[in-house]
């Protein structure tokens, strides 16, 4: 009997825009140029998001400026980018879509302040009418911890405030139905994750997706060796991010779907590495998901190892789309722990049993140096049997 492989398919923005894999980038490593973007287009990422630009190229903050471990990775890049126009143009868009055909091309900004984010929003607004199948959709970053002296916005809840007024005023005054997305940074308190989503309702028909979370902004490594910061600007604060964030984005990513408005779509990004870090993203409400730290670390061949990953649970849990479990979360019962508890000691009784089979058949296995070592006693024993005349 063949299974039909899961659907790892997905829409974001109430619909607007469709994607084959619920998996894709996130702005930040690896999407600075159009070359790179070409790579995320030809993996088996369901779409592409580019680098967070400003108004004009930039080249970011000194080196070293990214240090990586095991379980967490700071970045203090600085956001360098080659400017809005590089996004938007025709060369960096046809190098774009001619590797991977109709995948969803996005762009991100972060500007420098209110007007320069206005100016940009007012070029992707324009490139959007003039051509609507070459640009899907617009990340208004509103998180960026690395720009030193200027604070993150979405932590200064009336700057934020003022920042989403002036960005729906221009869009209704320009009838642009560009969907538009925010990068929010984590929150940490009650109260916070509500003010956010309080703020972010308001603009509900303009704000399409909560992209959550950013970095968490202005973490710290030392090295032992030199008893040096390991990052050399900002007195050596930096965005953390990688498997050390996976929680906080989980528990962003569920608080604020329960807090938003249906109609606002909450994509999942923080810490993901593998299909169990997405199934467990979707569970908790995400719409989409996006992979960051892995992407920079191990190239766009990541996308189609997580999805493999991801389809391989579906199969096991029998979800044939993402649809099925999406939000549905179940609350903590006893029922539910210990028969979590009788599975995990049923996989480890089945691995342990695998692992003495394995033992074994090595065991019973002559190794090759054995053979060889056998053959040669046998002709060994064949040659001084016919010197001796044994054998005539
Ligand atoms: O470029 C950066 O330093 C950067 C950005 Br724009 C961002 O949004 N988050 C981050 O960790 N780094």
């Amino acid at each position: 009997m063949t299974t039909k492989k899961p659907s790892l398919a997905t829409t974001i923005c109430q619909g607007r825009i469709s994607l084959t894999s619920c998996v894709y980038n996130a702005s930040g490593p690896r999407t600075g140029s159009s070359a790179a973007l070409a790579k995320i287009a030809k993996s088996e990422a369901g779409g592409i998001l580019a680098k967070s630009a400003t108004v004009e190229s930039q080249t970011g903050n000194p080196q070293p400026r990214t240090w990586q471990s095991e379980s967490a990775s700071l970045n203090s890049e600085g956001l360098p980018n080659y400017g809005i126009g590089y996004y938007l143009s025709d060369d960096v868009i046809n190098e774009v879509k001619a590797s991977g055909g109709d995948k969803p091309y996005m762009v991100s900004i972060s500007g420098k302040n209110l007007q320069d984010n206005l100016t940009m929003l007012s070029d992707i607004v324009k490139a959007y009418k003039d051509n609507k199948s070459s640009i899907s959709a617009v990340e208004l970053n509103l998180a960026c911890p690395n720009v030193i002296g200027h604070p993150i916005i979405a932590y200064d809840f009336k700057q934020m405030e003022e920042v989403l007024n002036a960005v729906s005023s221009l869009m209704k005054k320009s009838k642009s139905e560009l969907p538009l997305g925010v990068k929010m940074p984590p929150y940490f308190d009650g109260p916070h994750f509500q003010n956010a989503a309080n703020i972010i309702n308001k603009y509900v028909g303009i704000v399409s997706y909560v992209a959550s979370i950013n970095t968490i902004g202005n973490a710290f490594a030392v090295d032992t060796h030199s008893e040096m910061p390991v990052i050399s600007s900002k007195g050596g604060l930096a965005g953390l991010s990688g498997p050390a964030v996976k929680h906080t984005a989980l528990a962003n990513v569920k608080v604020l779907r329960s807090l938003l408005n249906p109609d606002i779509d909450v994509i999942g990004v923080g810490g993901v590495s593998t299909g169990e870090d997405v199934f467990q993203m979707i569970l908790v409400g995400a719409s989409a998901v996006q992979v960051g730290t892995c992407h920079w670390i191990e190239g766009p061949s990541c996308f189609g190892r997580i999805s493999d990953e991801l389809i391989e649970i579906m199969n096991e849990k029998g979800y044939s789309s993402i649809e099925e479990f999406r939000g549905k979360l179940r609350d903590w019962s006893k029922e539910g722990a210990s028969a979590s508890r009788a599975a995990r000691k049923a996989r480890e009784a089945r691995e342990k049993e695998e692992k003495e089979a394995n033992d074994l058949l090595k065991q019973a296995k002559p190794n090759l140096f054995d053979i060889v070592n056998l053959v040669l006693i046998a002709i060994i024993a064949m040659l001084a049997a016919d010197k001796f005349g044994i054998m005539s």
